[in-house]
């Protein structure tokens, strides 16, 4: 917590921000590892302080030496505690705060307001041995989840039937939560990139797609396989082909100081050269850890560079509407000289 809290004062000083308050949930637990529903931080320079009310005082008073915690009530607010600081400019998370609120700090604080967006998440984006090891935890869940599910699917069972299953699985071996709402598709609903379970009952020769993921100690994992009911046209196994083949390209290609522009490339291109790149319309990948989608974003208009220990997936796809579609998603983290890919499950075309 201590170094990652002398990263942010090195890149709010940087930046030449001097206070910053910080109203995102995953930035004050990344900062804290204190989750509440109600807390604000201010890290200045020199001073940390955590602003909290009496349901979660004496929790949060655990965290000292690190934060000066302040209990908030009637008479202490945020506001008249900025004001108290005699602080001249404050930074804050644009991207999470409300206009209620900055009305209230322009009108009660009087500061000079300025953006402190993505300070914090710009820290994130590296991940510590910490993070990656409960990234990992997660992801072992996942994986022995769609083990799982490659016995249980069968045809007959509903697309909601068959995605409680998993949920069920995920919670029942450690799972703290589910990373987002599970997306189980079959059939022709497989073209739906996002689509979500619905009563349509799996079918012989279904295309079943399930991205899923699952929180551990705070982190997501975040993984899609899709797999063949009984049997596959031959269409099905030429697009099935087509995605795997940017996939893995993807995985090969990526690596620290490769470019996100360039990692989606690799894949894109794969499946622009086959002419199916209309049919892609959805970016290569993106960063996970206490959020699901984070920095960076791996399409192409990103300007991020990949580095060393961010954690990002690989997930081309392509989607033939009215007919099925195909996606295939890993879970890495980057090294200097590849990715380690955290997703174990075999992603060859699997009939069940
Ligand atoms: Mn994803």
């Amino acid at each position: 917590m201590q170094n990652r809290l002398k990263k942010v004062k090195e890149a709010m000083n940087s930046k030449g921000v001097s206070a910053l308050l910080v109203t995102k949930s995953e930035n004050q637990v990344y900062l804290t590892g204190f989750h509440s529903s109600n807390c604000q931080l201010i890290i200045t320079a020199d001073m940390n302080y955590l602003l909290t009310d009496f349901r979660y005082i004496e929790a949060a008073g655990e965290l000292a030496p690190l934060y000066h915690v302040v209990l908030t009530d009637h008479n202490v607010t945020l506001y008249t505690f900025l004001k108290e600081l005699g602080i001249k400019e404050l930074a804050i998370e644009d991207s999470s705060i409300s206009y209620a609120e900055f009305k209230q700090l322009e009108e009660k604080v009087g500061c000079h307001i300025v953006s402190g967006d993505g300070i914090v998440e710009g820290v994130r984006v590296i991940k510590d041995e910490y993070e990656l090891e409960a990234i990992r935890k997660a992801q072992e869940i996942a994986d022995m989840a769609f083990t799982h599910m490659l016995n249980y699917l069968k045809p007959g069972l509903t697309e909601i039937e068959a995605a409680l299953e998993l949920e069920m699985f995920l919670r029942r071996h450690g799972a703290q939560a589910l990373s987002f709402d599970t997306i189980l598709v079959s059939g022709t609903r497989t073209s739906l990139p996002h689509g979500t379970p619905s009563q349509k009952k799996l079918e012989r020769g279904d295309f079943v797609t399930m991205d899923f993921g699952c929180v551990v100690d705070g982190y997501c994992s975040d993984m899609t396989r899709t797999v063949a009911l009984g049997s596959v046209t031959d269409e099905q196994r030429e697009i099935y082909d087509i995605v795997l083949k940017a996939q893995k390209a993807g995985c090969d290609a990526i690596r620290a100081g490769l470019s996100c522009k360039e990692a989606d490339k690799v894949c894109r291109d794969i499946i622009t050269d086959r002419g199916y790149g209309a049919f892609f319309g959805h970016g290569t990948g993106h960063g996970v850890g206490l959020e699901i989608h984070e920095a960076p974003t791996l399409n192409g208009r990103s300007e991020e560079v990949l580095e060393e220990n961010m954690v990002v997936t690989v997930e081309p796809g392509i989607y033939l509407p009215q007919k099925f579609g195909v996606r295939i998603e890993d879970l890495a983290i980057v090294t200097a000289s590849g990715i380690i890919n955290l997703v174990k499950s075999d992603k060859e075309l699997i009939i069940i």
